[in-house]
């Protein structure tokens, strides 16, 4: 018999298709550590009100961490914690000829009350906003925790012995 598949517990939401490949990166980091998942486009200046749709609805359908990216005046992660109480995790993206500064401005600098957590531009910033994620739900989760720990272990052991 096949096993359904687990609840996604992390919602990534990203402006455009073309950020499709950097915020994979973040799904396969999820994937890693046995986290589902889902990943959408919404964008918070064409599509808005689906947008703050996804986010309204995030909790209800099971998710406890949203990722937002989006590139250049990326207001998306902003807009998300606007519509939402979950923690939002904000990734910048460079796809701007400004090169993801814009992006980095438009997502840091929230009015306090409406907090999004901002990681890196780019590859790094996704990547870290997933283990971010997962230290978020390791919270209350044992299992994943000592996952994480190992993969600590693991990267510790690589720094000393290559
Ligand atoms: C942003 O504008 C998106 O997040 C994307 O990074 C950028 C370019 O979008 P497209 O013109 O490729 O759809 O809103």
């Amino acid at each position: 018999m096949k096993r359904a598949k687990a609840a996604a517990l992390v919602g990534i939401v990203m402006g455009s298709e073309s950020d499709r490949a950097v915020m994979e990166e973040a799904l396969r980091v999820l994937a890693d550590f046995g986290v589902e998942a889902e990943l959408v486009v919404r964008s918070a200046h064409r599509t808005p009100e689906a947008a703050a749709e996804w986010a309204r609805t995030a909790r209800a359908r099971g998710l406890s961490v949203l990722i937002a990216a989006a590139g250049g005046a990326a207001h998306l992660a902003g807009a998300m914690a606007a519509h939402s109480r979950l923690p939002v995790l904000g990734v910048p993206l460079a796809s701007s000829p400004l090169g993801g500064f814009d992006a980095l401005l438009s997502t840091v600098q929230m009015p306090p009350g409406v907090p999004v957590g901002t990681l890196g531009v780019g590859s790094w910033g996704a990547r870290n906003a997933a283990f971010l994620a997962l230290r978020i739900l390791a919270l209350s989760d044992a299992a994943l925790a000592r996952r994480l720990e190992a993969h600590a272990e693991r990267q510790a052991r690589a720094v000393l012995a290559p």
